[in-house]
């Protein structure tokens, strides 16, 4: 079945300026309770809740020469793409979408853009304690607009790269994850879905800080415990949800997109659907600028298991002029693919470690699971 929604893309012009305008990231780190609407237009750069790079025993380089804030969600750079096209695409003054099971490389500037007209869901803070750490622990969720404990909804959760927490996603408006998902929604193209942002920084120490050594990075490679042991469970639980492989979806961006595919070979039955983005290295032995890893799995054990139950789809993706992670994402493909493991993989042309990259892998991600569910 094809469906076809055809937009001006002139009423988008005005939106496409206020691009520009996005605040960065407010990381508090703090644990409030769930009445909190979480505020995007903070333009606090303080982060309580960053490693300290300084600090780093192994690690001599200046802090300034880090952005945290971008590992955490992504650099913020110009619009790559549709928004970014002066060809014909653009001139024709429509977009048109067509529900096929190809990728496309960006995500459409018509889905990227806040709308007159659609109502977007909120971030709300909560709390829930985690087992696996013995601490009470935070969340983000983006409820749909207009959320009722009478329907119930599939969950995507999404994970924030290294330094960050569950603030990164919700306090960087530039990701356009409210707009995706609501506009996808508003079209019809996707059903109402719950968005749950942890904080992936999975550690039983309180004080513990991330980053750049074997010691800082193991707090994310708990997180699976706590994702499937604690969170899950608690959002199952307390919130309206689809449960089951069909209706949980796992994404992540850089260590987010690492651990997703860590979480993804290692519960494969859990997620019918799972985005890697711009992921960062560490899940087979390697080293890079910033450290040497001593890798979740051996290359030969980047696989799902025998007989196991894997997802629908398990997209692989990255820019091609990513400055943080390079090729790594690119190797990661290069094992799946030679051990097996049934993936997608595609390239974002000229996108670097940034939002170019988040909004291609979400778009895609939802594409996917929209052409399934329209065609199973
Ligand atoms: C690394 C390179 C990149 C690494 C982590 C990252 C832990 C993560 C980047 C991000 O999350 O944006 O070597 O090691």
């Amino acid at each position: 079945m094809k469906r076809k929604y055809i937009y001006a893309l002139s009423a988008l012009m005005f939106s496409a300026l206020v691009m520009g305008c996005a605040g960065k990231t407010k990381d508090t780190g703090k644990i409030e309770d769930t009445t909190e609407t979480v505020s995007e237009t903070e333009t606090e750069t303080e982060n309580e809740n960053s490693g300290d790079i300084g600090e780093n025993k192994d690690d001599n380089r200046e802090e300034e020469d880090v952005d945290k804030e971008s590992f955490a969600t992504g650099i913020n750079t110009e619009n790559l793409g549709q928004s970014a096209a002066t060809g014909e695409e653009e001139k024709k003054d429509v977009w048109e979408f067509v529900l096929d099971d190809s990728i496309e490389e960006f995500c459409p500037t018509a889905i990227a853009e806040p709308r007159d007209g659609v109502t977007y869901g909120e971030y709300t803070h909560g709390t829930y304690f985690s087992k696996t750490c013995g601490l009470e622990r935070g969340y983000n969720i983006l409820l749909p607009a207009g959320y009722s404990e009478d329907k119930q909804y599939p969950v995507l959760y999404l994970l924030h790269g290294i330094f960050g927490n569950e603030y990164s996603f919700s306090g960087d408006p530039a990701n356009r994850i409210k707009e995706i998902v609501g506009n996808m929604t508003a079209d019809g193209i996707i059903e109402e879905t719950i968005v749950v942002c942890p904080n992936m920084f999975a550690s039983t120490d309180p004080e513990q800080q991330p980053g750049f050594d074997a010691e800082s990075v193991r707090p994310y490679d708990n997180f699976i415990n706590d994702l499937v042991n604690d969170l899950m469970p608690y959002i199952e639980s307390e919130y309206s949800v689809l449960t089951g492989r069909e209706n949980t979806y796992l994404a992540g961006f850089s260590m987010g997109g690492r651990e997703t595919i860590y979480i993804t070979l290692k519960k494969p039955e859990l997620f019918g659907y799972a985005c890697a983005i711009s992921s960062a290295p560490g899940v087979v032995p390697s080293s890079d600028k910033f450290m040497s890893h001593e890798g979740q799995m051996e290359e030969s054990e980047m696989k799902f298991e025998e007989g196991a139950t894997v997802p629908n789809k398990f997209i692989l993706c990255c820019g091609t002029s990513d400055s943080v992670v390079g090729k790594f994402p690119l190797s990661y493909h290069e094992i799946l693919e030679k051990n097996g493991t049934d993936h997608i993989w595609y390239e974002i042309p000229g996108a670097d470690h940034d939002n170019n990259a988040i909004k291609s892998g979400l778009y895609n991600l939802f594409k996917q699971i929209a052409y399934d569910k329209a065609n199973n």
